[in-house]
This record gives C-alpha cells, sequence and structure tokens, in this order.
C-alpha cells in the first residue's frame, strides 16, 4: 500500500473506532517517515466524520469518548516526531487552555506539544478554565501570545467574555497577542469576538506565533 492509501486506510480505521488498527497504522506509517502533518490531517477529518456521525444518530456520547481515547494515544506516538533541531532556542511564552464550560481539549494538548517541540515555553491551564482564571494567570506568567481553545458552541459567551477580560488586562501587563482555535471556530468568530487571530490547525498555530514573536502584534 502506498502512502495515500495507507492514510486512507488510517480514516478508514479511526471512522469504524478499531482501536489496534488505529495504533498499529500510526506506527507503521511514522516508520515509513509519512509527515506527522499528514498523519493528523487524516485524524482531523476522521473525527470530523465522527462528530457528523454523532449529529445523525449513528454515534454516541460513547463513540466520541472513544475517539478522544483514540486520538490522546495517536498524539502520544506523534509527539517525539515533531520535536525540531533548533528548539532549544526559547522563542517566547505561551498560555493556552480551554474555555469555561468545553471540556475538550485533544487541539488544545497537540498545539502545546508542537508548540514546545518549536522551542515556545507553553503554560497549559487544562479544560473549562474561567475568564478569571486566564487573566490571573496570564498576570503571573506574562506571556507574549494567548492561546484560547473552543469547540462547543454553548460555550462561546465564554469565549466572548475571556476575550473582553484579557483585552481590559492590557493596560496592565505586557500586550499579549490573544487567538483562537477549535474545530468549529472559524475568522468570523474571531472578528465578532474581537481576538486578534484565529488559528485553523496546530501547525498553523506554530507559524502563526513564530510570525507574531518576529514581528510584535499588529505588524
Ligand atoms: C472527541 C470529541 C469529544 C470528546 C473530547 C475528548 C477530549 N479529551 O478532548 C468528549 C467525549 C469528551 C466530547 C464531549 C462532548 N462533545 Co464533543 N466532540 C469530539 C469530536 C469528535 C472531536 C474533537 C477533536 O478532538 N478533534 C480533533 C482535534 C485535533 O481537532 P481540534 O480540536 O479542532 O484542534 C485542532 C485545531 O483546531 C487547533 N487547536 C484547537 N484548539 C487549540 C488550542 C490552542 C491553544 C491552539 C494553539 C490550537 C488549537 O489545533 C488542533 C490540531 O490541529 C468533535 C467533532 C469535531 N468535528 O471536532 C465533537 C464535538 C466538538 N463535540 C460536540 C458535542 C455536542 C459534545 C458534547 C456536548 C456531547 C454531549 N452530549 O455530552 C460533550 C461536551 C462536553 C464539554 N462540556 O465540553 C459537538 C459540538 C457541536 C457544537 N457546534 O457545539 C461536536 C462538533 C460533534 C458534533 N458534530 O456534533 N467530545
Amino acid at each position: 500500500m502506498n502512502d495515500q492509501a495507507s492514510l486512507r486506510h488510517l480514516w478508514e480505521v479511526l471512522v469504524k473506532l478499531d482501536e489496534v488498527a488505529v495504533a498499529d497504522l500510526t506506527l507503521e506509517l511514522l516508520d515509513r517517515e509519512v509527515e506527522p502533518v499528514e498523519i493528523l490531517t487524516t485524524c482531523e477529518q476522521a473525527l470530523t466524520s465522527i462528530g457528523e456521525k454523532y449529529e445523525d444518530g449513528e454515534y454516541f456520547i460513547s463513540g466520541l469518548i472513544m475517539a478522544g481515547e483514540m486520538m490522546s494515544r495517536i498524539t502520544e506516538l506523534l509527539t517525539p516526531h515533531l520535536v525540531i533541531p533548533e528548539a532549544d532556542i526559547l522563542r517566547g511564552r505561551i498560555l493556552i487552555g480551554t474555555i469555561e464550560g468545553d471540556i475538550h481539549d485533544l487541539g488544545k494538548n497537540i498545539a502545546g506539544a508542537l508548540l514546545s517541540a518549536h522551542g515556545f515555553q507553553v503554560l497549559d491551564l487544562g479544560v473549562d478554565v474561567s475568564a478569571t482564571d486566564f487573566v490571573k494567570e496570564a498576570l503571573i506568567f506574562k506571556p507574549e501570545i494567548i492561546g484560547l481553545s473552543a469547540l462547543l458552541g454553548s460555550c462561546f459567551p465564554a469565549l466572548s467574555k475571556t476575550i473582553t477580560r484579557l483585552k481590559e488586562m492590557r493596560g496592565m501587563t505586557k500586550i499579549p497577542a490573544i487567538f483562537i482555535s477549535g474545530a468549529q471556530i472559524t475568522d468570523e468568530h474571531r472578528k465578532l469576538y474581537g481576538a486578534d487571530f484565529q488559528a485553523a490547525s496546530a501547525f498553523d498555530t506554530v507559524r502563526l506565533c513564530e510570525k507574531i514573536i518576529r514581528r510584535g502584534l499588529g505588524d
């Protein structure tokens, strides 16, 4: 099987929630030196399909939980392959977390691992983080960038509140750039809630953060 056919196969076994085949195939693809970004993109597409099956009533919450566990395992396998040689150069501090009411953390964890692998100092506040806690930790950690993860539409009011509170904080400390990310998040949300940037994927995030640190906010 060539790489594209194997990636397609990975998509199929992930959508079927076949845990053993998913782990075996991920290891096989890594052995064949297929780029982690391709594996990750395939998995994100498979998770979108699983989400659709959940919406259609074909899968239940147990399906989402299994998908989450499989994705965690894939992240573990991919993480050692994400490190770049010059990662020991400290590029900046980034505070990340999932907004209040939302416990989705796979995307945030992948982005955190990738940012660390690229030399950023990452402080991850975890999931279900209140606006108050984001502000409190930002005042202590003094990040150049704050990344908010949000997947649940019902929690977007909390996303809006968090961005507003973080922007108010700008008068008190060095101005951090605020960006938002998550499967449902688009540039429209960025404009609506007043974030500085929107990142479509973990790899996008790294490029974006490198650019923000190099040029500073607003350039
Ligand atoms: C797995 C999953 C779960 C797992 C999460 C496990 C975990 N540890 O995260 C569990 C079972 C807990 C779960 C629960 C629920 N879920 Co859910 N879940 C999903 C699913 C299938 C995949 C999400 C995922 O991990 N994707 C893979 C990652 C890698 O992608 P990603 O998050 O987009 O992240 C990438 C980028 O966005 C970016 N990124 C993301 N975050 C961040 C953060 C930072 C700082 C940075 C830098 C970058 C970054 O980088 C990542 C890598 O490229 C999605 C479907 C979908 N389309 O996303 C539904 C989905 C998000 N869930 C949904 C729902 C409804 C729920 C529940 C309400 C179900 C229920 N009835 O209980 C609960 C809510 C729980 C809560 N309070 O949060 C809906 C949301 C619909 C909506 N519009 O609001 C979705 C879209 C499914 C659907 N189509 O209906 N879920």
